[in-house]
C-alpha cells in the first residue's frame, strides 16, 4: 500500500453524488486525504461551536494537555479502563444530544452519516465490538490557543487487541467535521510513516507519539469550517498547534472498512 500519496481531493457536498471509487482509492492510499466542502452550512457551524463552548459536559482530554473534549474516546476509555462505562453510556445519548445543541440547524454528524451512506454502496453503521458493546459514535474536541496533537496513528485492533471485530477491519479511516478554525495554526499534518513501519499492536507502550524532528516534511491540510476531511488513521498524522484567535473546534471519528460489500463501520 502506497502511504506517500500527496494527492488531496476536493469534491463539493452540494454537488452530484461523489463517484462510487473515492473511499476506495483513499483506501489504497491513492490519495491522502478527501476533503468534503459545505457538508454543514456556516451559520450552523457558528452556532454550533457557540453552544458547544458553553456545554457544562467539557472535560480534559487524557493524554492531549490543554485538549477539552465532550465525550470520551475509546482510546481514553481503554487507556482508563475507570471511563469505560461512562464512554460506553455517553455514546448512546451523545448523537441526541449533539441533534439538541445543533437545533434549530440538523446535527452535522447525521449529515455526514448520510453523505457516507451515498458513496458506499453498503451503507454505514454504528459499531460494536464482541468484546466491549456499541461504541461511541463520536468526540467532540474543543482546541485553545497553543493546543494541537503530536504525530501518531490510530488503530483499532492495538486499542482492543483482543476483539475480533477490530481485526477484522482492513482499513481505518479518520474523519473531523471542523465546526470552528483558529486564525492561524491547526493544520492537519500527514507523515509518510505508516502502520508496519512503527509495529503498532497494542497500548503496552503507552500512547505512542513520535517527535516532528524524526519525519519528513507532511502534506499539510488547512481545514475549513464546514467541512469534512478523511483520512487513513494507521498514517502517522498530527494537529499543528492552534494560533491566534478562535477555537479548532471538531466533531472527531474513525471509519472501519471490512470489505466493499459489507457496511462501513463508525466510531470514536
Ligand atoms: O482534527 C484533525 O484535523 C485531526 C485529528 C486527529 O489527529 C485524529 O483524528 O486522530
Amino acid at each position: 500500500m502506497n502511504n506517500t500519496s500527496k494527492q488531496v481531493v476536493v469534491i463539493d457536498a452540494r454537488n452530484a453524488r461523489p463517484a462510487a471509487n473515492l473511499l476506495p482509492r483513499l483506501w489504497r492510499g491513492e490519495i491522502a486525504a478527501l476533503r468534503i466542502q459545505n457538508l454543514v452550512s456556516s451559520e450552523a457551524c457558528i452556532h454550533l461551536s457557540q453552544r458547544l463552548s458553553e456545554s457544562t459536559n467539557v472535560v480534559d482530554h487524557a493524554d492531549v494537555q490543554g485538549l477539552r473534549v465532550v465525550g470520551f474516546s475509546h482510546f481514553q476509555a481503554v487507556r482508563k479502563p475507570e471511563l469505560m462505562p461512562q464512554y460506553l453510556e455517553d455514546g448512546q445519548r451523545s448523537p441526541g444530544a449533539l441533534r439538541e445543541l445543533a437545533s434549530p440547524y440538523g446535527s452535522p454528524f447525521d449529515s455526514a452519516l448520510g453523505f457516507l451512506n451515498t458513496c458506499w454502496q453498503a451503507g454505514c453503521q454504528l459499531m460494536a465490538l464482541p468484546s466491549e458493546g456499541a461504541l461511541a459514535p463520536f468526540t467532540v474536541r474543543i482546541y485553545n490557543t497553543g493546543v494541537g496533537i503530536d504525530p501518531h496513528q490510530d488503530i483499532l485492533s492495538a486499542e482492543s487487541p483482543q476483539d475480533p471485530t477490530s481485526h477484522a477491519l482492513t482499513m481505518q479511516f479518520g474523519a473531523n467535521l471542523y465546526i470552528a478554525m483558529p486564525h492561524n495554526g491547526g493544520d492537519l499534518e500527514l507523515f509518510d510513516t505508516d502502520y508496519s513501519l512503527t509495529n503498532y499492536k497494542d497500548l503496552s507502550e503507552g500512547p505512542r507519539t513520535f517527535s516532528r524532528e524524526k519525519l519528513g516534511a507532511p502534506v499539510l491540510v488547512r481545514p475549513a469550517m464546514s467541512e469534512m476531511i478523511l483520512f487513513p488513521s494507521h498514517r502517522v498524522h498530527a494537529v499543528s498547534p492552534s494560533q491566534g484567535k478562535g477555537l479548532r473546534v471538531t466533531i472527531s471519528f474513525f471509519i472501519g472498512v471490512v470489505a466493499d460489500d459489507l457496511p462501513l463501520r463508525v466510531w470514536a
